[in-house]
């Protein structure tokens, strides 16, 4: 590995488009299938072992790296399905939803309700775009969220069904924290993960609170869809690989992300597999690296650092979330990720202020326009 990996393969936003990149993750897997020839993507994470310590310095200097070799999360990587339908327990779980049926009944029911044909066709049905349910009800413009996902909670078994159902039809992502309702033998499994490296490494870090761990089991081709979180994460693949595409924080005004009101907050609008140019010019200026990781690996991706996945097979894995942490003394010029919470906080203050969704544009239009 070279001293610095990042010269290679970290290009800025806005830097030279380079020639077609084949999307073929870090190399040391396979592609089962080809994907879209994304021209923005500049590299790849690079891969270390798991205690090497340029990786370590890596995430304390919030740069995604992939650890190879970890051994986190060892007594998981018996976690199959029958093993978990067998362990897991009586209690429900959250899975979103996507099903043709209610797809096409959102599009005859907008055509109903209008006299245009309708350009405004529902996801593909792999496309799990995160909405949040709160936000969601407290819409005062409804007619600006389209989402046909629905979360349902259900028994293990019942999801099991689901699972492996008709993929043409319906499709499943289960997307639960792991908690304490969870059989001994997976609480047993919990235990043994290596909490003594994490504990010390978040310290390490300068991370906050562990907040949860995220059991994620998809299926081959479903996608979650280009979005930040506000939490650091180390991602572990159990079974099967996934692609993940990341952009740095200053990639920000590129990826244009849904209003911090709306139910999608925090996600891109920008569809990357089909890009509107015409209402998102800047997504031109958007620059991304990739990473294909297995079981036995662990991704970590930097809070604030834009990331689409997509399960190249039937998937299980788990997340580590922590807070971001310790404020570090404030250096200038800010950077990206301490403009971004700074920008949120103000779209924040200024709703709380008009208490109206639908003023909040004008507003900014006044604080900007000929102005700035
Ligand atoms: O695996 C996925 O589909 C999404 C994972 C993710 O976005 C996360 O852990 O933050």
């Amino acid at each position: 590995m070279s001293e610095n990996p990042f010269e290679a393969c970290y290009g800025g936003p806005g830097s030279p488009v380079p020639q077609p990149v084949l999307n073929n993750g870090t190399g040391h897997f396979e592609d089962v299938e080809p994907h879209p020839n994304y021209n923005f993507i500049t590299g790849n994470v690079p891969c270390y072992d798991f205690n090497d310590p340029v990786a370590l310095n890596l995430i304390k200097e919030q740069v995604p790296v992939i650890l190879r070799g970890a051994d986190l999360v060892s007594s998981a990587m018996k976690w199959d399905l029958d093993y978990l339908s067998t362990h897991i327990g009586g209690g429900r779980f959250a899975v979103f939803i996507r099903n043709a049926a209610a797809d096409r009944s959102a599009v005859a029911q907008l055509q109903s309700s209008s006299n245009q044909s309708q350009s405004c066709q529902p996801e593909p049905l792999h496309i799990f775009k995160y909405f949040d349910e709160k936000k969601l009800a407290a819409l005062q413009e409804k007619s600006t969220f389209q989402s046909t996902m629905v979360r349902i909670e259900m028994t293990f078994q019942e999801f099991l069904k689901r699972f492996q159902g008709d993929r043409s039809q319906e499709r499943v992502y289960l997307q639960q924290p792991l908690n304490n309702t969870v059989g001994p033998q997976i609480a047993s499994d919990f235990i043994q993960f290596n909490w003594s490296w994490a504990a010390e490494h978040k310290k390490e870090f300068n991370w906050g609170p562990l907040t949860s761990n995220l059991l994620l089991i998809g299926q081959k081709g479903n996608i979650t869809p280009c979005h930040f979180d506000e939490q650091q994460n180390l991602f572990c693949p159990l079974r099967g690989r996934k692609k993940i595409i990341l952009f740095n924080p200053d990639n920000f005004p590129y990826l244009y992300p849904y209003p911090v009101h709306h139910p999608n907050d925090r996600q891109s609008q920008v569809n990357l597999d089909n890009p509107d140019m015409g209402r998102f010019p800047k997504f031109a200026m958007a620059r991304a690296v990739q990473a294909t990781v297995g079981p036995g690996e662990i991704l970590y991706i930097p809070i604030h650092w834009w990331h689409h996945v997509i399960n190249l097979d039937d998937t299980i894995a788990i997340n580590f979330w922590h807070k971001g942490g310790g404020s570090a003394p404030i250096e200038y010029p800010l950077q990206a990720r301490q403009k971004i919470a700074m920008v949120r906080n103000i779209e924040k203050m200024l709703l709380e202020a008009l208490q109206d969704q639908n003023e909040l544009k004008e507003l900014l239009h006044w604080i900007v326009d000929g102005r700035y």
